[in-house]
């Protein structure tokens, strides 16, 4: 039988900088589309594994951000695909969820419904699943908030019928230091206006990024992930 302690240590050794588990169970209330068992019947356990944006390679331009937006899609991708083996060795199920390192067909893009069909077609969002892994929160930017590094990773995530011990969440207080209430300066900051303490308004955050997409080949903005103070090195 394989074990969570394993499984951590094979995703550390491939690279991750970030790796949680979170039980099939914790999705219980999810919309029916994004739950495990409608990618793998009998879904017991999603890996979350994720690597760290380096905040100085995202800075100095809008080219040098998507490659290395890029470049980390390939790596988590990798590193979630080493797992899924893992597991397939040993006789369990996994369903690999990658992100997208090329653009989709711009006419898709151009749709009115772009921002309903697009997550769709990932089945279970990673940023989700590392939540309920215990690795984050969501932040006023919608993005996961961990300790280590803020918002600065990205994550992909491995759907499994291996029953894996669950880590735990993150409490309501450890949450509040994440993103404590008074901060905005992602909400300050973001050149599209789509955030705000209500939420995010995708299509504006989409507006800002999708001719970013056809120019450089992938979404360069991050200012979100740029001035947020949680996770900084001191
Ligand atoms: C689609 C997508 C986008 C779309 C957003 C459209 C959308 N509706 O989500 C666009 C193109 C705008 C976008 C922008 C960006 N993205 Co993006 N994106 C994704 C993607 C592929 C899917 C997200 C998804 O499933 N969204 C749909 C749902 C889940 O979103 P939601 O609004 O939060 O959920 C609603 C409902 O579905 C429902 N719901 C969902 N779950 C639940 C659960 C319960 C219990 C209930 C009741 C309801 C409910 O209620 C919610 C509120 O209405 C993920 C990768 C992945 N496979 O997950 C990356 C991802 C989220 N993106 C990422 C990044 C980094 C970015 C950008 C910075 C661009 C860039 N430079 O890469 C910006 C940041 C925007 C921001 N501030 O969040 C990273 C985030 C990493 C992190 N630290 O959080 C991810 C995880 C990719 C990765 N490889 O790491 N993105
Ligand atoms: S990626 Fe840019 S446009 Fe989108 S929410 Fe973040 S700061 Fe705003
Ligand atoms: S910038 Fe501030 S408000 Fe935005 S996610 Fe980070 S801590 Fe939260």
């Amino acid at each position: 039988m394989i074990s969570e302690k394993s499984v951590k240590i094979a995703a550390k050794k491939c690279g991750a900088d970030l790796v949680g588990i979170a039980s099939a169970e914790r999705f219980k209330d999810y919309p029916g589309d994004k739950r495990p068992e409608n990618l793998l019947p009998g879904a017991k356990s999603v890996i979350v594994v994720g690597v760290r944006v380096l905040p100085d390679t995202i800075k100095p331009n809008l080219l040098l951000s998507a490659l290395h937006h890029i470049t980390l899609n390939m790596y988590h991708n990798q590193i979630a695909y080493d797992i899924g083996r893992l597991l397939d060795d040993q006789g369990y199920s996994a369903v690999v969820i990658p992100h997208r390192i090329g653009n989709f067909d711009p006419e898709l893009r151009k749709s009115g419904d772009y921002m309903n069909i697009y997550p769709k077609l990932f089945g279970i969002s990673t940023r989700h699943a590392a939540v309920e892994a215990g690795l984050g929160i969501f932040g006023k930017s919608r993005l996961l908030i961990t300790p280590r590094f803020g918002p600065r990773q990205r994550v992909a995530a491995v759907i499994t019928n291996a029953e894996l011990k669950p880590d735990r969440k993150i409490t309501e207080k450890e949450a509040q230091e994440l993103c404590p209430p008074s901060c905005q300066a992602c909400i300050r900051t973001c050149p599209g206006k789509a955030l705000s303490n209500e939420g995010i308004a995708w299509e504006k955050c989409n507006e800002v990024i999708k001719p970013q997409n056809s120019m450089y080949g992938y979404s360069s903005c991050s200012q979100c992930m740029i001035v947020c103070p949680t996770g900084r090195k001191i």
